[in-house]
């Protein structure tokens, strides 16, 4: 094979060439070409909405898009704390707060890893929503639990804010930070965690919730 390309290498480049040119000089190669230009500036010029519906068609293509579960805790608090996080800013509500005025729900959403809401018991049927403010596509969740975790838990989402379906629910054992990704093709303006059972005896706790 080595021997073949030095032989007729420079020949076949040539060839390839001699055949490039003339393509482009008929009118059907003109065509091909103009269109491809055409398409190049299309894709440049394409912004905002179009660019996300853009992007959003090529994940599907590209196999669903499921995020895949993860502990990775370095990494799943970059995430949060990133410009990706569509939760910081938004508003959030819950069930209760521990007191009137601290651990409050926006707390869960406000980007920093200090401050949290806790739930007013220790969170058996105690819950946390954030509304996006409009339908969206969702991928996945994350959430940095505080030492006060939820051992059987709900990720939910609505449209709404008061009709919800269940995405998947979580079984723990020890408080996590943890991303959960959600079924292909979840769009809503809603998610909501719905702790099912109390990991222990404190009052729930958690320092931030990322919606990606
Ligand atoms: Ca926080």
């Amino acid at each position: 094979m080595k021997a073949f390309f030095e032989e007729y290498g420079l020949s076949i480049i040539i060839a390839v060439a001699i055949l490039l040119l003339v393509c482009m000089s008929t009118p059907v190669g003109k065509a091909i070409s103009t269109s491809l230009i055409n398409a190049k500036d299309g894709l440049v010029s394409v912004e905002g909405d179009a660019k996300t519906k853009a992007d959003e068609a090529l994940d599907d293509f590209m196999g669903g898009g499921v995020t895949p579960d993860s502990t990775d805790e370095t990494e799943i608090k970059n995430k949060i704390t990133s410009d990706d996080n569509k939760a910081i800013g938004k508003t959030a509500t819950a069930s209760s707060t521990i007191t009137p005025t601290a651990y409050q729900a926006w707390e869960a959403i406000d980007g920093n890893l200090g401050s949290m809401w806790g739930s007013a018991t220790s969170g058996t049927n105690e819950w946390i929503a954030i509304d996006l403010g409009s339908v969206q596509k969702v991928k996945s969740v994350c959430i940095v639990w505080e030492g006060a975790y939820s051992k059987k838990y709900r990720i939910e989402a609505s449209d709404d804010g008061e009709n919800y379906t269940t995405l998947r629910t979580v079984e723990a054992t020890k408080a996590e930070t943890v991303e959960l990704g959600l079924p292909a093709g979840t769009k809503c303006r809603y998610i909501r965690m719905y702790s099912e059972e109390a990991g222990t005896g404190w009052e729930m706790k958690i320092f931030e919730i990322g919606i990606f």
